[in-house]
């Protein structure tokens, strides 16, 4: 694999960039009207229109239905790479641009995912690019419809805290390497403004809405490589393969346009990903990674988008070398090293975070919230594991606690379910095959109705499930 090419600096996109300009004086929202009647009809909107849009969304001048309209109108008519570009750049604007040591200009990297069911990779891939010696400055989301969120995960450790200001996620990068934080008003708030309207707006799956809330985010970080895990399958937002690719073409032309360098994984939701869903359980699985076990496509995952990132920032000299890389951190305990300085440096009590991460499994069981009542599905037939559905799996945990339908609302932590079996795998009848944990009453039996409809047998020969990473859109060319 050669080199990739060298690191565009973009002014004002890097380390040591000077801050950005004072955002010029309100805009009027009578003006608004007419440019959502602009991208109505299926105009391009200018640099300037897009502005004025994002200014009057962040100084408050624009009603909720204005911006419910504009983002409806940009669902339905679409933005060009252009478009999409000056939208991502209006958002990052929107607040302050994280600043950083020149030195560091090249270790600059993160990661991000479009949401999937039972993904940690985040957990276990920032600890494990640090010990690698990399700066991750992880902006992350929570847990939203049935998707999960790695802000809540994480908040299922005791104490850890998600609000870090720019000046302490720069003491976390110079002390621990990575820091895993929530937007803030400070941070991106535009799109903190917009992602809320979306969610209740039927705008969230939007190509360039996607594209520039995502890329804002990393804009603001001054990183040298970004890879986007963009999910496609059943639990995805975008089931169909073809529409992912567009996304994921989409995000890095656009990155590229604003000297960014994106590579985008389409990675398969049909499957959860790794053998837990809910957000304790998933932290337990995350720190079984971090001791160089837990299930194969976590860590070939975790592997492979570290050895992209560890390649496309210029740090090794083909993609395999940085996987082989991130596995030697995740073997040899760097990486939960790591981790257990994050949790510590962003408010877990160190002897906490210290159990945590030499304790046994069962010992990390004590320490983190666990559910009141666990209770074992059976397979109804004998038969080879083919798929394990995940949407309709996360939906009945959504339903008993473990996931939200609304943006604020409270979770269960320690509600969630194990999987007892992999996929490719040849079970008898009556074997079980989950554990679901919950707090509240019994399943009932259209939840277990469901449940039992997410495991699909067939007469096939067990077999490997394949890595659920099908492909990687690396940037092409890189234009500052
Ligand atoms: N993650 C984001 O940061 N923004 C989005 O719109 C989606 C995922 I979807």
């Amino acid at each position: 694999m050669a080199s990739p090419p060298p690191i565009p600096v973009v002014p004002g996109n890097r380390s040591g960039a000077r801050g950005r300009e004072p955002p010029d004086p309100p805009h009027p929202s009578k003006q608004l009207p007419e440019l959502i009647r602009k991208k109505r009809d299926g105009s391009h909107l200018s640099e300037a229109d897009i502005r004025d849009f994002v200014h009057a969304v962040v100084d408050g001048s624009a009603q909720g239905a204005q911006i419910g309209a504009m983002l409806m109108a940009i669902r339905l008519q679409g933005m060009d790479l252009e478009e999409t570009a000056l939208l991502t750049q209006a958002l990052a604007m929107s607040g302050q641009k994280l600043e950083w040591p020149e030195a560091w200009q090249q270790q600059l990297v993160d990661k991000h995912s479009t949401g999937g069911v039972g993904d940690k990779v985040s957990l276990v891939l920032a600890p494990a690019l640090a010990a690698c010696g990399c700066k991750v400055p992880m902006i992350s989301g929570r847990s939203l419809g049935h998707t999960g969120g790695t802000l809540d995960k994480l908040e299922s450790v005791p104490g850890f805290n998600v609000i870090q200001s720019p000046e302490q996620m720069k003491l976390l990068l110079e002390q621990v390497g990575c820091c895993i934080v929530g937007q803030s008003e400070k941070l991106v708030p535009a799109d903190g403004i917009l992602y809320a309207a979306r969610d209740v707006t039927a705008t969230v799956d939007s190509l360039p809405l996607i594209t520039a809330s995502i890329l804002s985010k990393k804009a603001v970080e001054g990183l040298s490589a970004l890879v986007v895990d963009v999910k496609f399958g059943e639990a995805a937002l975008f089931p169909d393969p073809k529409q992912a690719r567009e996304l994921a073409r989409t995000l890095v032309g656009v990155g590229a346009g604003l000297g960014l360098r994106v590579a985008a994984a389409l990675t398969a939701m049909d499957n959860p990903l790794g053998r837990s869903v809910g957000h304790s359980l998933e932290v337990e699985e995350a720190l079984l990674c971090l001791d160089g076990a837990g299930p194969p496509d976590l860590r070939d995952l975790v592997t492979r988008l570290g050895g992209a990132l560890l390649w496309l920032s210029g740090q090794v000299e083909a993609q395999s070398q940085g996987a082989a890389r991130v596995a030697r951190a995740l073997d040899d305990g760097s990486a939960r090293g790591r981790f257990q300085l994050m949790l510590a440096a962003q408010g877990v009590d160190p002897a906490l975070a210290q159990a945590l991460c030499s304790g046994s499994p069962a010992r990390r069981r004590q320490l983190l919230p666990c559910a009141r009542e666990q209770e074992e599905l059976r397979a109804p037939a004998d038969g080879t594991v083919e798929r394990i559905r995940a949407l309709p799996l996360a939906l009945v945990l959504r339903e008993i606690g473990a996931g939200r339908s609304r943006a604020g609302e409270p979770l269960r932590l320690g509600v969630g379910a194990e999987l007892l079996v992999d996929v490719g795998q040849r079970l008898q009848r009556g074997t079980p095959w989950l554990r679901v944990h919950r707090d509240g009453a019994a399943l009932s039996s259209a939840q277990r109705r469901a449940l039992q409809r997410a495991l699909v047998l067939s007469d096939r020969a067990p077999f490997t499930a394949p890595s659920p990473l099908e492909e990687l859109i690396l940037p092409t060319s890189v234009q500052p």
